[in-house]
């Protein structure tokens, strides 16, 4: 494929100005208000937003993508399964510290982005409810899906669910992978420092060998186990043949079970009084007194996203319900014998903290110079002016020229709805709703013809 022999370019590192202090925004007095709704449904300020829209977010997916190329190149299913395994946790690592809100995309937008690794078309395909659905190829994998986040608004925490199944299929070996992706929680929406947390289990299913990678992305409970994922990869009899084990922000790692055996049994005491010095520390003080919270929260870099802090309020950062503190063979060490590296995470750029702690991978994504602006689509997220103001920080500039489309979108909508035209009617440009092949469960599916080019006829949104 021609973009695979593409030379190797540099792209921008950083956005063409700093993130905007929204230092008086309060997200309490916005939230407080829509418990229980849908948070699509909920009108944000700009201020909240991350200069991106949902579909270039979602292509974060791709940063790691030279793992699915390794994956296709090993003999052994395995060493496939490794991989593949590897990439779905490098997947999630961008969320890392990203606290602002990507823009909603609007109905028919579609984003694009060929890399040296890949090339990827997203479109949105639907908006209430919002469900956004890729197609990522290079002549060693295909790799798509769709995901329709759903998010909850609990009162102290924000719980989003990314409904929908992922694939990725090794055409060398005629194998499909599926998984779903774990829930994320973002804590500390009335008080204190926002957090990401991402837990539940992940399981990869080989559909050709009937192998599973089982990985349990831990609650973020004690400091031991944030950020943890570990798992293994069994064979079709449930054997297991693989311990893996790492952080989604950071690293991942394999090993044989022997030597994880080994290994715990072998620190057993230093895990038994890490279990105790827990316990003792939750049966004594109190959980969190407000002024520890205000004295924590003042230690701490300041996050622009804050909800101001009121010292009335009893209640002290969210915690996970006891029930979720995991159970004490959960390694605290990442170093066991006869490990391996799989992935490990790229540093975020010294000026990340400026620029919405982007990673490298993300300042680039809304890059675009006179070369791609000729040969875009012109439903491309990158042609979208609320997000290229926001990414210039003329906050205000963004918001009105958000408030235009949304409008413009509802406009549209109207319109379709009371026409009785067939033709008339929407329908997503690129993709189709059919049952995915290896799940039969109803899914996105790409119909092609998308890096042709051919935008004639295609709808002006923007
Ligand atoms: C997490 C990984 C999933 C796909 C996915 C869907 C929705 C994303 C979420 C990810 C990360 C967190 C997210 C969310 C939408 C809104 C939320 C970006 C990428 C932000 C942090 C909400 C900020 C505003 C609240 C604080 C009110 O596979």
């Amino acid at each position: 494929m021609a973009h695979a022999q593409r030379p190797q370019r540099q792209y921008r590192s950083s956005l063409p100005a700093a993130q905007v202090s929204t230092g008086d925004l309060n997200l309490w007095s916005i939230l407080k208000n829509a418990i229980g709704k849908e948070l699509s449904k909920i009108t944000m300020p700009v201020g909240f937003n991350e200069p991106l829209s949902f579909l270039q977010r979602m292509t974060e997916y791709m940063e790691y993508a030279h793992l699915l190329r390794l994956a296709s190149e090993q003999d052994d299913p395995v060493a496939r399964m490794q991989y593949v395994a590897a990439f779905a946790v490098s997947a999630l690592g961008s969320n890392w510290q990203r606290l602002g809100k990507p823009f909603n995309p609007l109905l028919g937008e579609t984003f694009e982005l060929e890399r040296p690794e890949f090339r990827i078309i997203c479109e949105q395909v639907s908006h209430h409810p919002p469900v956004s659905a890729f197609h990522a190829d290079s002549e060693h994998f295909v790799f798509h899906g769709s995901i329709h986040p759903k998010i909850k608004f609990w009162g102290k925490s924000v719980e989003i669910t990314p409904k929908g199944t992922v694939t990725v299929e090794l055409p060398k070996w005629k194998e499909a992978y599926t998984w779903t992706n774990v829930n994320c929680c973002v804590h500390n929406i009335i008080i204190g420092k926002l957090w990401i947390e991402q837990s539940g289990t992940m399981e990869v299913v080989n559909h050709s060998t009937g192998h599973r990678a089982i990985l349990d992305f831990k609650s973020g409970s004690s400091s031991k186990d944030m950020h943890r994922v570990e798992g293994f990869i069994l064979d079709k009899e449930k054997k297991k043949i693989k311990f893996m084990y790492g952080k989604w922000t950071e690293l991942f790692r394999v090993t044989d079970p022997q030597s994880y055996e080994d290994y715990l049994k072998e620190n057993a005491h230093k895990f038994k009084s890490e279990k105790e010095k827990k316990e003792s520390k939750s049966d004594s003080s109190p959980a969190h007194t407000p002024k520890r919270v205000l004295a924590k929260l003042n230690s701490l870099k300041v996050s622009p996203f804050k909800a101001s802090v009121s010292t009335d309020n009893d209640d002290g950062p969210d915690d996970p319900p006891e029930g979720d503190i995991p159970a004490s063979d959960s390694t605290y060490s990442i170093d066991i014998p006869n490990s391996v590296t799989l992935w490990e995470a790229d540093q975020r750029p010294d000026n990340s903290t400026e620029y919405y702690n982007f990673t490298r991978f993300a300042m680039a994504l809304n890059e675009i110079d006179e070369e791609l602006k000729g040969k875009l689509c012109p439903t491309d997220s990158r042609l979208r002016p609320d997000i290229r103001k926001l990414e210039e920080g003329e906050v205000e500039g963004a918001a009105a020229e958000k408030n235009r489309l949304e409008e413009k979108q509802r406009e549209t909508r109207k319109r379709k709805s009371t026409t009785s035209k067939k033709e008339e009617k929407w329908k997503p440009r690129w993709f189709n709703l059919e049952p995915n092949p290896h799940t039969g469960q109803e899914d996105w599916i790409y119909q092609g013809g998308y890096w042709e080019r051919n935008f004639q006829g295609i709808e002006d949104i923007f």
